[in-house]
């Protein structure tokens, strides 16, 4: 497919100051009528091109005169002449009940609901789509009252009222500036829950969030999130609401998980409804963290946004950055932080090793859909934190304070964010650039050397990056690293003077930093709370991550050193009794310490996944991979067992649910204790085995909320056979009417690593209740079992012929999501074969597909080179 650069990157050549929309709602037959006012800001001779997809155009007018003599393309309708300043119409027909894109107007449940980030604008109306092109919105909706009582747009509503014939309209005006992605439109029938939130400055906002009938008691959670969302962004961003109305739509077709268009927020439901029965302690976590995202985008997006979709990062790296900072606040920083690293870890770590490499800020594109990645949300996201801890919390809040007024109003780019933070400080942040332009994960390597003659401690600080693609060489960067020392006994050791942390900022390519008054042989707690998305290598003796699980003052160093031995374990394919025993005994001191909280001990009991280990060896082998992983669980259960069963029976579940974090943290606990437990105890026969067995369904049959339901069938797993079978089946027939949940129900048993599961995910595929055009349903059964290694990679290739089945046939409708799903067969060149081959092979067969769209195309072109 054509490729967009960031080098031919020129302002449109059109101004458009005002927008008025009128939209005549039909399922199939919808009529769009556009208002422009132009000005000319180009060449004089430059023609008025606009962007268009999939319209049916029925007239065009300039100053009111109609005009014939322009030429429609399938992606553009150019006017050739045209004066300096004028005013453009045109009407266009679409047919929304057809549109299964999930961009641009559609339906969903009869319900009209819009998705126009990045380029859906395009398939609403002819229009200059490019966030740079911001404009004035007034949009009128006229619908017909039955079956549409809700009409809902961008800003405030001005005027409501009757047409005869039983319809109706809305009038809206977005006071604001906007660029189309950030339009939405949603019509129909709709559940509202109010609320209203008063601004620092005194305002009242109203509230609202739209809901499928009957589910309103579900948004309580979101709306309670989105209110601390409003008051964290005045108090730590200095970020105050600025329109009378904030509004919320909940629907259940959606492509991401949710949207920040101006004042109408819409959100995919799997992110925004939840009850104690229906949606788990992950699903209240994501709701609170993705309600904030979305929110906070209202300052860093929308009323700053990005001048090209190269600058995406800007606005979705920051956000998700503030977003974290938020959860951070409301569940606790040791345990916020292990979690987002451990997502940046599974999802950006192994893209950015791999041929779909790109950076931060990519410098081409075929399809700008395809960038809504892990790159550049969650690396994103670590190079504003880079940045933060380079210049300190004060600092850091006057240039974010500096960028938000400086570029108010206005299109930016990274230089415009960075520039902020030499304008508060006179200092040249330039470096930080190349974080947004190199792709690729840095290397950090430590050799530490302990002179205890002079008492002091020499730290060799060496940084290296691998090529990626399109970048053979790289560059240097700016990494701090937060360190501190501790006893080979685990106890904080001081150097320089009494000082107990230190941070260095690591900038060439190798630098050696001298730490004096070091009394004792010391042990290095380097990185601490992952100050820089770096890939260490620290050279030290094995007893040293012992001690920094013992006693780190830092809790991520702390969860760091078991993640660590265990993989040390785990990649091992025989290893020493002593040193599982060892784990064993490290691990047991974390769990019954009283002093860390149960959130954190869940954490420690997660060993690294198999996708984990997958990137820390060479070549992969999924199979190997599998069993070592078992055999460990196997091993510390048994081992363990008194100390899991004591510290799961000391758990006692409250009679009323709470989603807080410290409840939730209990059931995280209790369900990883339970797992643990069940994960060496498989065997009926065995009187033992019987009594765990017995745990696990007690643990699911008197399960009262969904997070609990879930734990039981996850150790259930480990049981399979009839007790597995009959949890599925009853909470089959308990859930069967919810979506939400039945999406859980194909999503847990595609990622069941049982060899039996290849032949339940074939059979899913033809269940009544699947459904490959809603995204989460397909997401839930694909995207599961892609991500189930021991699985999908199956020695026949049975496992990819299902995904490249799939794949083709989602992309017939909706290439969006057809696309995230080439990422799993991407890194096939890891791998031993005969994965390796089948792999490729799968890759090579969607890429022989006639007809295949831009996104897919170009996914697996880059896969494949
Ligand atoms: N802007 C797309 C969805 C999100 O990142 O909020
Ligand atoms: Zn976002």
């Amino acid at each position: 497919p054509p490729v967009i650069r960031l080098a031919d990157y020129k302002r449109p050549d059109f101004l458009i100051p005002t927008t008025e929309l009128t939209f005549d709602l039909a399922p199939t037959a919808t009529r769009v009528k556009a208002r422009l006012t132009l000005q000319r800001q180009g060449a004089a001779d430059a023609p008025l091109v606009l962007m268009g997809e999939r319209l049916k155009l029925i007239s065009v007018a300039i100053d009111g005169q109609a005009v014939t003599d322009y030429t429609v393309t399938d992606e553009t309708l150019t006017i050739a002449a045209v004066p300096d300043r004028f005013v453009l119409d045109t009407e266009i027909e679409i047919n929304p009940s057809d549109n299964k894109t999930l961009e641009g107007l559609y339906m969903s449940s009869g319900r009209y609901c819009s998705q126009c980030e990045a380029e859906g604008f395009r398939k609403i109306t002819y229009y200059l789509d490019r966030p740079d092109s911001m404009s004035k919105y007034r949009v009128r909706i006229e619908a017909p009252k039955a079956g549409l009582p809700h009409l809902l747009s961008n800003g405030n509503l001005i005027e409501t009222g009757e047409l005869g014939n039983g319809r109706h309209f809305a009038q809206w005006e977005d006071p604001f500036n906007k660029p189309a992605y950030l339009f939405a439109l949603v019509a129909g029938e709709l559940d509202v829950l109010e609320d209203s939130f008063t601004t620092v400055s005194g305002r009242e906002v109203a509230l609202r969030i739209y809901v499928d009938t009957g589910m309103r008691d579900r948004a309580v959670y979101a709306m309670d999130a989105l209110k601390r969302s409003m008051r964290w962004d005045e108090e730590a961003y200095g970020r105050e609401y600025d329109l009378d109305l904030f509004m919320i739509v909940a629907v259940r077709d959606f492509n991401f998980g949710a949207m920040e268009n101006k004042g109408l927020n819409i959100f995919n439901a799997s992110l925004l409804l939840a009850d104690s029965t229906t949606a788990t302690d992950l699903d209240y976590e994501r709701i609170e963290s993705v309600v904030a995202h979305e929110y906070f985008h209202n300052w860093s997006g929308n009323r700053v946004t990005c001048r090209d979709w190269f600058q995406l990062c800007l606005k979705e790296g920051l956000t998700v950055y503030r977003d974290q900072g938020f959860s951070a606040d409301q569940r606790g920083h040791a345990v916020q932080r292990i979690k987002d690293v451990r997502a940046l870890r599974a999802r950006q770590f192994p893209e950015d090793s791999g041929p779909l490499a790109h950076p931060a800020r990519p410098s081409s594109y075929a399809k700008i859909d395809n960038f809504y990645t892990a790159t550049i949300y969650e690396k994103g996201a670590e190079i504003v934190g880079v940045l933060r801890t380079i210049v300190g919390a004060d600092t850091y809040r006057r240039a974010l304070d500096h960028y938000f007024a400086a570029n108010d109003g206005t299109a930016a780019t990274l230089e415009d964010f960075v520039a902020s933070f030499s304008a508060v400080t006179g200092e040249d942040y330039s470096g930080m650039l190349d974080w947004y332009t190199q792709a690729g994960t840095p290397q950090l390597h430590i050799a530490p050397s302990y002179d205890s003659v002079n008492q002091s401690l020499t730290l060799h600080l060496t940084q290296a990056t691998r090529p990626t693609p399109g970048q053979p060489t790289k560059t240097t960067l700016p990494i701090p690293i937060r360190l501190g020392l501790l006893s080979e006994a685990g106890e904080t050791l001081t150097f320089n003077d009494g000082q107990t942390e230190t941070l260095i900022v690591l900038r060439d390519a190798s630098q050696d930093m001298v730490l004096n008054g070091v009394a004792e042989q010391p042990v290095v707690s380097a990185l601490r709370h992952f100050s820089a998305p770096v890939i260490l290598n620290l050279d030290e003796p094995e007893n040293h991550a012992f001690a920094r699980l013992k006693g780190d003052p830092d809790p991520f160093n702390r969860w760091e050193a078991a993640q660590g031995l265990a993989r040390t374990i785990l990649l091992n394919p025989e290893p020493a009794q002593a040193q599982i025993d060892a784990f064993a005994a490290g691990l047991k001191a974390a769990l019954i310490d009283a002093a860390l909280e149960p959130a954190f001990k869940a954490l420690i009991l997660g060993l690294p996944t198999e996708s984990d280990l997958a990137q820390s060896i060479l070549p992969v082998d999924p199979a190997f991979l599998h069993a070592s992983r078992k055999r460990f669980k196997a091993a510390l259960s048994v081992q363990l067992k008194d100390t899991l069963l004591a510290q799961y029976k000391i758990i006692v579940t409250p009679d009323t649910f709470s989603p807080d974090a410290q409840a939730a943290g209990d059931r995280a606990f209790r369900n990883a204790l339970l797992d643990l437990l069940l994960a060496g105890h498989s065997r009926a026969d065995l009187a033992d085995d019987a009594q765990m067995i017995a745990l696990a369904e007690n643990h699911f049959g008197t399960a009262t909320n969904m997070t609990d339901m879930v734990g039981g069938l996850i150790a259930l797993m480990h049981v399979q056979g009839a007790p597995y079978q009959a949890a599925l089946d009853a909470f089959y027939a308990r859930f069967r009417h919810e979506p939400l949940v039945m999406d859980k129900w194909f999503s847990l048993q595609a990622t069941c690593p049982h060899p039996d599961t290849l032949a339940r995910v074939e059979a899913l595929q033809n269940h009544p209740d699947f459904d490959a055009r809603t995204p989460n349903r397909w997401r839930a059964l694909v995207g599961g079992f892609a991500a189930n290694q021991s699985v999908f990679h199956n020695a026949e290739g049975k496992g990819y012929d299902v995904l490249v089945k799939q794949v083709l046939m989602v992309d017939t409708f909706n290439p969006m999501t057809a696309a995230r799903m080439i990422e799993p067969l991407s890194r096939f060149r890891n791998y031993v074969s005969p994965y390796k081959d089948g792999m490729q092979k799968a890759l090579e067969t969607i890429l022989a597909q006639p007809n295949l769209s831009k996104n897919v195309a170009e996914l697996a072109g880059k896969a494949l080179n």
